[in-house]
Formats: C-alpha cells, structure tokens, sequence
C-alpha cells in the first residue's frame, strides 16, 4: 500500500535536483543544520569528529538521493542486475570520493571557509573501513565505483566487520597489532536496516522424509539460528548514480535464544547472544593458514545466505518466477571466499522453494562466475569434511551430490580414474576436504583471471582440467584501478596540470590521456609536471617525518615498495640490493649510486614469521644507513606503518619508482602497479602479472624490466635450483648474505637474521639470488637515467599518457560483455 503524499514529495526530491542543493548556501545550511538538529552540539563544545559527522551527514543525504534515484529507474527498466559477493571490501574514506562524484568540493571548501573551517582538516578526521586485506578487497571498492559510473545495476554484498584489518605499529623494529576500532566515534556513512534480516542457520543434522504427494524432501533441524540485518553504505559512481554496498551484521534471533530459557537461565541466553554476534566480529588477515579455522567458514556462509536470501526475496517481491533468476541476476564470486553459494542456492531452491533438482542446477549453474585471484597453493581454500558436515550438514550433502553427478558426466565423457580424481570436488590426499576452487568452477558459468598471464596459467595449470573440458568457460578479466580516486582526487595538482592541457573528459574516459603523448617532449611541460612530482614529494615528507621519524630530501629518488608483505613479492630482494649499495658507499664506490629514499610500506599476516622478519630487517637496515653520516645523505630508507588506502593516496603521487619485483608466475595481477605509473612513477618489474600488460601498454623502452619469465622460473626448478651456488660464485651475492648475518644489524646479534639467510642459500623458494644480478643491473639503468631529468620526464608523460587501458571502468565493460551480459542503464539526473 502506498502512501501517495510521500510519492509525490519523492518525485518532486528527484525532479527538482536544488531540493538537495549543490550550492554553496545549500551546503552551509545543511552542515550546520546537521551539526545542531543530528547532533545537538553547543558551539563551544564542538569537536573535530563532530564537525567530520556533521559534514559526512550533509553529504550522505545526497548520496543517498543518488542511490534512491538509481533505484527507480533501474527498476523501470527492469533491467539485468549484478551482485558483487565479495568476503572484503576496501572503500577508503568516504568523504573525498564523494564530494568528487557528486562535483560539489569546491562548494564545500568554499562553505567551509566562510565559517572558518579548513575542508582538508575535516578530511583528515575519517577513519577508513580496512575491511579487507590487500588488493583484493580493493579491487571489489573500485569496481563498486565504475559499476556506479557506467550505469549497471549493481549491489555489492559483504561483511560488517566490527574490527577490520589490524592497525600496524613498529615497536623496537617489530610489527605489532592493534585491534582495529574504525566503528568508536560512530559510522556516519551507513544506514542501518532493522527491517532487513534474514535467519542462517548452523549446526545440526538433517532428515529426509517423503511428503503425502509422494515428494522426497529433506528437512534441516540446526543446532543453532542467527540472523544477520543490512547496514548500506551508498557507493556513488561520478556525476550521478549511486549504488549500495550491503554488509551483514550479525545477531542473536530473539525467539530462538530466549524464549527457550527460563528466568533463572537468562544469563546463560545473554552470552549465547554475544557468541552470535561474533561471526563479524572480526576480519581474518589472509596469508595464514585459515583451514580449520571454524569461525571463518561461518563468517562466510553468514554473509552467502543473508545475501542469497535477500535476491530472492526482492526477485519474489518483484513478481517474478523463481525460475528465471539467473536471467534477473548475475552473482559474481569474488575469490573462494563466497563459493558455499552455489550449494546455499541449491539449498534455497530445493528446500525451501520445493524445486527439482535438474531445475534448481540450471539456474544456480547460470547464476554464479567466478574470479580467481591467486595461484599460490596454500592460498586454494579447502575445508575438511569434518568441519564441514558438522557446521552446515545439509551442504555437505548437497555438495557430494554435486560431485557424484559431475564425476559421473566425466566417466561417460571417457576420462580416467586419475583425471577424474584430480577434478574432484573432494580431495581424498591426508585429511578428506572439499576443494572450494572446484565447486566454484563446477557451478559457474563462468571462470576468469585478472590478468593475461594470470588467466593462461589458470588454464594451463591450476584448473587445466576444467579449461579442457569447458574451454569455453574460461575467460580473462584484466584488473583496473578507480582512476577517480587514484588521481582525480588523490593527486590534484597533475590531475589539473592535465586538465589544462587535454580537457577534462578523461574522468569518464582513461584512454583519452593518450593525448598527453604530443607533450611528452615539451621542456616547459616537463618542467611543470617535475613541480608537481616535487610538491608532492614534499608532502610526503611531512607525513613520513610524523610517522616513521625520518627526514628525507624531497630531491631524492623515491624508490617506493607498498603492498602486502610476502616472500612471493620479494621485499627483501630490494633490500639486499640495498645493502648492496651501502656496503659500496662504504667502499667508496658510490659515485654513479643516484641519491635515493627507499620507502617501503604494507602489513604482515600476524601468524607469518617471515613475512614479520623482513619488516625487522628493513627497519634494522633503515636504522643502519639513516644514522651513517657517511651514507645518509646518499641513501635513506624508510618503514612507513599501518599502510591503508588513506596512506596509499599519500604515497602513489609522490613516488619515482614502483617496484614490482614478484617472482614471475607468482602475483596474479597487482594493481598498485598500475596506480603508481598512473601518477607518472615509472615501474622496475619482472614479467608477472598486470607487469606484462602495462609494459605493452608503455613500450618496453619506458619501462625497467629484469629477472627471469615464469617459463624461465619453472625451468630453473625443473633443474634442480641450488641457490647455494650463486652464494659461492658470486662475491657479491656472498658478501650480501653474509652481511646479514655479521651482527652489523639489528641488536648486533648475528642470529637475528640467519633464519632469512638460510633460507635463501638453502631453499630461495622465490629465486632471488637468481634474479639477484639482473635486478641489481637494471638499477644502474634507473640510476644513469635519473641523472637525465628531461628524458626521465618524458618517460613519465608517456607512461601516464597510455594507462587508459588499466581504469577499472575499462574492467567493468569487460565483465558487462564477457561474463555478466549486463547492459549499462542510462540515467538521467
Ligand atoms: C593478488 O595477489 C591481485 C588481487 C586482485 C590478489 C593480486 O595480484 O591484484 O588479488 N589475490 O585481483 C588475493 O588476494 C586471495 O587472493
């Protein structure tokens, strides 16, 4: 039923876009207005934080007016939707990005300014989600915004972690974690949605039975029921539309928890209440080994169910017949992280929706993609059957029923028992376990990589099996990056630079920077965009001096490495070509060495040694060269803690250099890659990832490429690598190693670093030493160039000028025609 006043005032909200002003008086009514009603401040009493809520409301309200207005007209055009299933998302500050969408930050500024309040001041105050781990959860925050952008009808479902990633401290060299309180002073972005939950059950046993119509059914009697409820946070795409990204609290359901007990049982209620509400409680930090890990498989049937749910109610509420859902939705699964849907759907859809099994398979089996992101083994999910059967029984029973059909189509396709084991859903190795990749490939219509390389070995190796028996399945996506964020809002002083030159289109279209390309070689140009790389340096500097406590020289080379920390990735092969330099200098060899500050940032699984022991060594290291006056006007390095997407926008438009050092075969993509040469760093990479692309994108000639091709890597194992023999044969190598492990580091105890260092000389899982010499020459080249400012300028332009291919609007089209076949609805505003 209706309420035909509350149309008409919604339509009128639409219609005339000024009863959201855009105007600065509107603005500075509103800020105040929500700064006195909302949160009923005495002026003399007003904090900071209140000032940032108040402002964020003022804003919201517009997003939100976004968001409804898309809505609308989506559902006019009935048009084709896609959920986003991501375990993690990584928006970064709210605030920034959506005074940009929107276009209204210089009527802020300006508002601002007139009650002598500093925009960037209040900026600084947010407090950003870290829902994610790394480039992962990135990934599904900038997809969010070009999905918003193009026009696709699109909700992204996740997790609302209390406690996010952890917060990253360095004490005594160290990292230690902080639990992360990004929800203490209040979430002004999200809206909470009492009135849309949704019950999951766990636990128990299940019982199947005949109906009088003769009709077998299996009935689920869980052990215990919780329920999750939305809070939205509006995502809002550049210059109009909005989407929502809906997290899954969860809680106790009242009934189940309570009404069983008696009075003299409330207490016991009460912490069955609270263990609830731990399933989101906290963010797993990946990289650890998560098998076994109870509370993660529940964390992610949790998020599956609700949103699995919440599409087929809103599918039923529109009137539509279950069976044609998957030609309403495409659900993309971003990783294994949600793959329990394809049986969850089943579920749903046999049990609870009384469907046959040859229907309910063809329209989960047309529902789901799935995007792998990674193919290091002990990152492949698996969970135990054990597990398993004991948290969700019913889909134990469904997946081996999905097995036995699939295994059965492999037989009467002619393959042989070790193939078919191979492809099974169960791995019967040690402990038995359901393999999650497989699931995913079996019940989705389609499989990608994220990038070129990534995808062919994909197909090549991991899931060689399935590629060849639904070659046509298989498909790549290459990753992009919001370039809105990236640069329009985290770099404005080049954003405007090239604004002036080429227009300002190349916000809704990356590839129009190819225009940039005539200007490559004009001097005053190049001298403009060297400004800009200065001022940002400086900027940079300030923050590194507050948080890490060293001063660098903004005429340095910054030679920058931000990522998760991991083996695979090689941060220490950087740092040993650091030492490398050092002990040179020492030598007095140092003269061609290019003055330079090595700056490094990104957190390490708290339970990965390793990982944990390389940060030490670089801070030991830093420590060594930052208090050497004999080398710390050449060199500095510099840990800077708690990397998060905030720091990340300090960090790309100041850097000269990306290093992307993975060994090849190993980084499925990477995009900071690509966010780096889109603010004009120019990239030292090896042939991985994304790396191979955008070095065709910027001509091998711009860009620094060493070490060995992923054939090269597999052939060098194939032989037997014996990383030894490059210790004893070269001195350099020899003289490295035996450095970190001399006493010179650290608290001088020798021992510190000899886990590392024998594990170079007796393993090198990830070749270094191999790659060691190659790396170390093509830094020579970037030292020789860095001498010549104008032809490393020149470099810079053009690597800018051909990013147009690493927006994630570019991914977005992709995914629109190869996987979802999702048309863009146009808007109007
Ligand atoms: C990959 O390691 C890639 C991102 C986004 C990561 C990285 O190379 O850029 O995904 N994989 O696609 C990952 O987190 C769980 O796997």
């Amino acid at each position: 039923e209706h309420n035909r006043s509350i149309e008409k005032y919604f339509s009128s909200i639409g219609e005339n876009a000024s009863e959201i002003g855009r105007s600065k008086a509107d603005i500075k009514k509103d800020f105040l207005h929500k700064l006195f009603y909302h949160l009923g401040r005495v002026p003399a009493l007003t904090t900071d934080n209140d000032l940032y809520t108040a402002l964020a409301l003022t804003v919201r309200d517009r997003a939100l007016r976004q968001f409804v207005r898309s809505t609308e007209q989506f559902a006019e055009k009935d048009a084709r939707g896609v959920a986003y299933f991501s375990a993690e998302f990584l928006p970064g500050p709210h605030l920034g990005n959506n005074l940009l969408n929107l276009e209204i930050m210089e009527e802020t500024r300006q508002a601002l300014a007139e009650l002598d309040l500093d925009l960037d001041h209040i900026l600084e105050q947010e407090v950003e989600p870290g829902l994610g781990n790394g480039g992962l959860g990135r990934l599904a925050s900038c997809y969010m915004n070009s999905m918003a952008t193009l026009g696709i009808p699109a909700i992204g479902y996740g997790i609302r972690y209390e406690f996010g990633i952890f917060k990253q401290e360095i004490r005594e060299g160290w990292q230690s974690e902080a639990t992360d309180k990004w929800l203490h002073y209040g979430n002004p972005w999200e809206v909470m949605r009492p009135e849309i939950s949704y019950e999951v059950k766990f636990g128990g046993r299940t019982e199947a039975g005949t109906s009088k119509e003769g009709k077998y059914f299996v009935e689920w009697h869980p052990e215990s029921v919780i329920k999750g409820t939305a809070y939205d946070t509006p995502i809002l795409g550049y210059q109009s539309n909005g989407i929502i990204m809906r997290l899954w609290k969860a809680e106790a359901v009242e009934s189940f928890d309570f009404s069983i007990y008696n009075m003299g049982d409330y207490y016991r209620a009460v912490e069955k209440k609270l263990r609830s509400e731990n399933i989101t409680k906290v963010l797993y930090p990946n990289d650890e080994n998560l098998s076994g890990k109870e509370l993660r498989l529940k964390q992610q049937y949790f998020f599956v169910s609700c949103s699995l749910q919440d599409m087929i109610h809103l599918h039923l509420l529109q009137g539509r017949r279950l069976n044609e859902f998957h030609e309403k939705f495409s659900v993309q699964l971003n990783d294994t992280h949600p793959s329990i849907a394809v049986a969850e759907l089943m579920r749903l859809l046999l049990d609870e929706h009384d469907m046959e099994w040859d229907d309910a398979w063809h329209i989960t089996s047309h529902t789901f993609a799935y995007t792998n992101h990674t193919l290091l083994p002990e990152a492949l999910e698996k969970w135990s059957i054990s597990l398993l059967g004991r948290i969700l029984p019913r889909h134990l029973e469904l997946i081996y029923e999905i097995n036995s059909r699939f295994l059965e189509e492999l037989r009467e396709k002619g393959l042989n028992g070790e193939q078919i084991a191979r492809m099974s859903l169960i791995d019967d190795h040690g402990e038995q376990a359901v393999r999650m990749a497989h699931l995913a490939t079996v019940g989705s219509y389609k499989v990608n990589g994220v990038s070129a390389l990534h995808s062919r070995l994909l197909k090549t190796q991991v899931l060689n099996d399935f590629a060849k028996l639904w070659p046509e399945k298989f498909t790549n996506v290459t990753n992009g990056v919001a370039h809105r964020r990236f640069l329009a809002l985290s770099n404005p002083r080049l954003a405007s630079l090239i604004t002036e030159k080429i227009g300002d289109q190349w916000l809704t279209d990356l590839t129009s920077f190819r225009e940039l390309e005539k200007y490559a070689g004009d001097p005053a140009f190049q001298q403009q965009w060297r400004k800009v790389k200065l001022e940002n340096k400086k900027e940079l500097c300030k923050l590194l001096a507050e948080r890490a406590g060293v001063e660098v020289d903004p005429a340095m080379l910054f030679d920058v490495q931000v990522k998760r920390i991991h083996e695979y990735k090689r941060q220490h092969l950087k740092v040993l070509h650091i030492i490398d330099l050092y002990l040179r200098i020492k030598d007095g060899k140092g003269e061609d060495i290019a003055a330079s500050a090595f700056i490094f940032a990104g957190k390490a699984a708290p339970g990965y040694f390793m990982a944990k022991l390389i940060i030490r060594l670089i801070t030991a290291v830093a420590d060594l060269i930052n208090n050497d006056e004999e080398v710390n006007r050449k060199l500095k390095v510099v840990f800077l803690p708690n990397f998060n997407v905030k720091q990340a926008q300090r960090v790309y438009p100041a850097a000269d250099l990306s290093e992307q050092i993975s060994m090849a075969g190993k980084e499925a993509s990477g995009t900071g890659n690509m966010k780096f040469a889109l603010n004009g760093a120019l990239t030292i990479g090896t042939l991985d990832g994304a790396n191979v692309e955008i070095m065709e994108e910027v001509g091998e000639e711009n860009f620094f490429l060493f070490g060995q091709t992923t054939e090269e890597v597999q052939e060098t194992k194939r032989k037997g690598y014996r990383p030894y023999e490059f210790y004893e044969e070269n001195s350099n190598i020899r003289r490295v190693l035996d450095f970190l492990v001399s006493g010179a580091l650290g608290e001088g105890d020798p021992e510190l670093f000899r886990p590392l260092f024998n594990n170079l000389v007796q393993q090198d899982q990830y070749q270094l030493l191999k790659d060691f010499r190659s790396y170390c020459e093509k830094k020579e080249e970037v030292f020789k160039l860095w001498a010549n400012e104008s032809e490393w300028d020149r470099r810079s332009i053009l690597n800018v000028a051909r990013m147009g291919k690493f927006s994630s609007d570019r991914s977005i089209r992709d995914y629109c025609e190869n996987i979802w076949n999702v048309e863009p609805v146009r808007l109007r505003d």
